[in-house]
């Protein structure tokens, strides 16, 4: 029994949760034996609230993707491992897009619902990102909106959602308990808070009419924790520039506004050495950067994002813990080279606790 896969993870977390909090170890062997006891008589164990806390703030912690990784230990957990019903995991995560968004102060938040592997049906949520602009693929092709949302779109429409087909309509969230049908719902629209993107020197570029929402709440990974596996734990902090400027708006199978920047920017888009579609990246991410802080809505450029990192890989270091990373992802889309996290090398093991991917619901 004492190999049983579960209990040597849970052991492993256990111990981590009792040391890193200087708890003694006596009641750490306790625990330990009340989780054995747990597993032998049931097959899973269930973490305390405090257990619970500690493992989302490490699975931040432990992100080699994320550069925000400074202010793991600020975040918000919410455990709503009791939302048993399709209404109260809605007003659960009504409640998390409220608190989060804070009024543009947001807040790092997780709400954690029922995991897996329980005698009780687990939560799952469908959703890419809580909040995300719906993609219509039209006859011919094109796409109004964000393609990355094409599938989940034409999904919700199956189950009779209908959007305004604008190119920047919210979609629906969609929730299942156990096996139950697939459960949708609209977010209201005050809860959803959104950004004008405007440049200060350019009308044509304002003309363009873009805008972004203010909070990332990325709702389709899994956390897990010493073994137990939430598939539903929505996560936010607030965005770095690129992600919305770089990407969402510039990559060609997202929004592709490069080249309508650099028009409204009046920049030779003939001749590829004019260094157009760098220097149209830079206005977006102007614009992006600008438009947020006059909204009183919280972001982060990349440098800034960088220097933080770099105070976090600092702080680990005298915490005597190894940092590990994943620099494909941690070095920002825009002047990699200017940070300090491209002229280094990360360690890209994986540890627990975590978020990982999961299989998709949508077929
Ligand atoms: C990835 C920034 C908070 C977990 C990322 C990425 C950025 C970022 C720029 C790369 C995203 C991409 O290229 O698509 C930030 C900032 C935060 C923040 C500025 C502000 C506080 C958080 C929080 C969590 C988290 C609160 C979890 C509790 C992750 C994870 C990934 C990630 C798991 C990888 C996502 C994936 O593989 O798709 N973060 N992050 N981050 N972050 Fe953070
Ligand atoms: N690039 C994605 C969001 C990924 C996560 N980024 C964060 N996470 N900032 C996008 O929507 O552009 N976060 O938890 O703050």
């Amino acid at each position: 029994m004492m190999e049983h896969p579960l209990y040597q993870k849970a052991e492993t977390f256990i111990k981590q949760f009792y040391i890193e909090n200087h708890f003694s170890q006596e009641a750490c062997e306790k625990r330990l034996l009340d989780v054995l006891d747990a597993i032998r008589k049931t097959g899973t164990y269930a973490h305390t609230s405090e257990e619970l806390t500690f493992g989302a703030k490490l699975a931040w912690r432990n992100s080699n993707r994320c550069i925000g990784r400074l202010f793991w230990n600020s975040l918000n957990v919410f455990d709503r491992r009791d939302a048993a019903t399709k209404e109260e995991v809605k007003e659960a995560l009504l409640q998390h897009i409220e608190y989060a968004t804070n009024g543009g102060k947001i807040r790092s938040t997780v709400t954690v619902f029922k995991p897996a592997g329980t005698s009780e049906d687990p939560v799952r949520i469908y959703n890419h990102q809580l909040i995300r602009y719906a993609g219509y693929k039209q006859n011919d092709g094109t796409i109004t909106g964000d393609p990355h949302s094409v599938e989940f779109t034409d999904f919700c429409r199956q189950l009779g959602w209908k959007g305004k087909g604008t190119p920047f309509d919210i979609l629906p969230i969609v929730i299942q308990i156990g096996v139950n049908e697939p459960y949708l719902f609209e977010i209201p629209n005050h809860l959803v808070k959104e950004v004008q993107i405007t440049h200060t020197e350019n009308q044509a570029f304002n003309q363009l009419d873009l805008k972004w929402y203010a909070v990332p709440i990325i709702s389709e990974m899994k956390l897990e924790i010493g073994g137990i596996e939430y598939q539903a734990a929505p996560f936010n902090g607030w965005y770095m520039e690129t992600e919305i400027a770089a990407r969402n708006f510039t990559d060609e199978n997202r929004y592709n506004m490069l080249r309508a920047t650099a028009e409204a920017f009046d920049l030779n888009t003939q001749l590829q050495s004019s260094m157009w579609k760098d220097r149209a990246v830079i206005e977006l991410c102007t614009a992006v950067m600008h438009s947020f802080k006059q909204a009183g809505v919280s972001i982060v450029d990349h440098h800034s994002a960088s220097q933080q990192f770099q105070l976090f890989e600092q702080k680990e270091k005298e915490a005597g813990r190894e940092v590990t990373g994943d620099w494909t992802w941690l070095i920002p889309p825009v002047s990699p080279a200017s940070t300090h996290i491209f002229h280094k090398q990360y360690d890209n093991t994986w540890k627990s606790p975590n978020f990982f991917y999961q299989d998709s619901l949508l077929q």
